[in-house]
């Protein structure tokens, strides 16, 4: 595939062979846009999730050791995804530019390469936790057309055949202009009907979400049954800076593995709760859940993830029904009563795997299916149509959003997604406690300054809350009132500041009496402990 004996090939030779490499460059960019172009079209037809950059993305974080997702999760927040697509596209980017410029001289190897990358797509597809062979289909497709697209690309930019006169700069200069020209042409019809088959691919796949989006605008929450206990009036202490009593929806942190949104249509939802001990199985549909006894209950959750002061941990309404309830239809006995299994495994419909204990939920607390969130349907980042809530436990080992399935079974036969990642099969929440107010590294003015947080135990309540500075003695923080001991409570205490750099560390007291260790552990493996201390400087 060589131009043999043509000087414009020799490395940095020509002032020709410059602009061809780049134009060569060029080719690849266009064959990779191509390629997820092309995916993305097919991807709509078989799934949004199955195209390239998500599943590769997705399998990335599959494989990521908690460390490293601890890091990406706290550093980049929600916009790890972002960060995460945008970090694939670049590197795909100067893959492609290399592959182009690897086809000037060896087309079938360029074109190789670029099946290479559609295989590596495919595996990440299939080998997810949901995949299934159809999967493989968008990068295929995908590498096949843009091999093909860079295989002829590659041609009009390499007119090797044609003999040249002596190494010559100039030879054949106008013919290599018109092979230029009959390259850019070829490129830009390349590169215009990938656009096309891409934006056809958008439309396909929003028409199809169009369902979903439709059955969470149309849905009327029902009346509860049982509401949710009014919030007592001083629960809110509404001190600038301090978090809000109930997290708004939009504030609300979210943590989570999925790079696309599943969108799920509520009409088409469907639950069913199987395995070991349950004597009828059921499959409930959206309005089956919607006709039973509704309840409204505060609930805080948590994330494992969340540092010592982190800001993994929200307070929300939520709307829905008692999974006690439908487990106890289903047959099932907790193992204090005698069931043989212990373990619920929760399936959602991206293959998250989440287990619970199953005493935990049949204890007499308020474990939740949940479909409205303050308020509102829950929105698709946070589970719609419907997810579980199980307060005291960590998201992780409780929260299944999107839920598709409920599995009976033991923590000996079967280890959850996070727990085959080295975190802990069971995960209650533990005490812990968070200066909102001032910041780190704030300069309040001397005087009484309030240090205000947060303080969460749930199930467990906080009895008290205490705050010192510079390590000194610990003085009680005011208790804001208690709503339930699902939820976390807000606290202050006055400070008389004086100038000077000052250190301030808060410890909670939950209801059992138990206060919060200062003993510093990361997250991994279920949880960080430790004291929250703010810095501030007081001038
Ligand atoms: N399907 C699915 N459900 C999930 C997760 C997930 O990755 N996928 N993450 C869990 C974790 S780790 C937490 S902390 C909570 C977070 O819920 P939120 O995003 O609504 O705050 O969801 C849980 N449920
Ligand atoms: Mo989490």
């Amino acid at each position: 595939m060589t131009a043999d004996g043509n000087d414009s090939h020799r490395p940095g030779a020509s002032p020709a062979r410059r602009p061809r490499i780049a134009l060569a460059a060029l080719g690849g960019l266009v064959a990779g846009f191509c390629a997820l172009a092309v995916a993305e079209l097919a991807a709509a037809v078989v799934r949004p999730e199955a195209g390239p950059v998500t599943a590769v993305g997705s399998a990335v974080i599959d494989h990521t050791p908690p460390a490293v997702r601890d890091f990406a999760v706290r550093n980049f927040g929600t916009n790890d995804k972002w960060a995460l697509r945008l970090g694939i596209l670049v590197l795909l980017a100067l893959f492609a530019m290399g592959i182009g410029m690897l086809a000037l001289r060896h087309r079938r190897l360029g074109s190789g390469a670029v099946l290479v990358f559609g295989l590596i797509g495919a595996v990440s597809a299939v080998g997810r936790p949901e995949g299934a062979p159809a999967d493989a289909l968008p990068s295929v497709v995908g590498a096949v057309v843009a091999a093909a697209v860079l295989y002829l690309l590659a041609g009009r930019l390499a007119p090797a055949r044609r003999p040249s006169p002596a190494a010559g700069e100039g030879d054949g200069e106008p013919s290599d202009a018109s092979d230029r020209r009959g390259f850019v042409v070829a490129a830009t019809v390349a590169a215009v009907a990938s656009a096309g088959a891409g934006y056809l691919g958008r439309r396909l796949t929003s028409s199809v979400q169009a369902g979903a989006t439709a059955s969470r605008h149309d849905l009327v929450l029902p009346v509860p049954r049982s509401a949710a206990p009014a919030i007592p009036a001083g629960a809110d202490l509404r001190i600038r800076g301090l978090s809000s009593f109930i997290t708004p929806n939009k504030d609300f942190y979210r943590v989570d593995t999925a790079l696309v949104v599943p969108r799920v249509d509520a009409g088409a939802w469907r639950l069913r709760i199987h395995g070991k001990g349950v004597a009828r199985p059921v499959t409930v549909g959206f309005h089956d859940l919607l006709r039973r006894e509704v309840i409204e209950r505060d609930i805080t959750l948590t994330c494992v993830s969340n540092e010592v002061g982190g800001p993994y941990v929200g307070n929300a309404r939520w709307l829905g029904v008692c999974l006690a309830e439908l487990l106890d239809e289903a047959g099932v006995l907790p193992p204090s009563k005698g069931g043989p299994a212990d373990q619920i495994v929760a399936r959602s419909v991206d293959g998250m795997t989440i287990g619970t204990p199953v005493e935990a939920v049949m204890d007499g607390r308020d474990a939740m299916l949940a479909f409205g969130m303050n308020g509102e349907p829950l929105p698709f980042e946070h589970g719609f149509p419907v997810r579980m809530v199980v307060p005291g436990l960590y998201g992780y080992v409780s929260a299944c959003k999107w839920i598709k399935d409920i599995e009976l079974t033991t923590f000996a036969a079967y280890d959850a997604y996070w727990v085959e990642r080295s975190w802990s099969q069971q995960a209650p929440v533990k005490t812990e406690s968070r200066i909102d107010t001032p910041r780190p590294f704030a300069s309040p003015k001397a005087g009484v300054v309030p240090v205000a947080g947060v303080a969460w135990a749930q199930h467990r309540g906080i009895s008290r809350v205490e705050v010192r500075v510079d390590g000194r003695e610990w003085h009680t923080a005011r208790l804001a009132a208690a709503d339930t001991r699902d939820t976390w409570r807000q606290w202050v205490w006055e400070w008389p500041a004086t100038s000077g750099d000052h250190t301030l560390e808060v410890r909670a007291t939950d209801g059992t009496g138990a206060t919060q260790t200062g003993d510093r552990v990361g997250t991994v493996p279920n949880g960080a402990t430790g004291w929250h201390s703010v810095a501030v400087h007081v001038p």
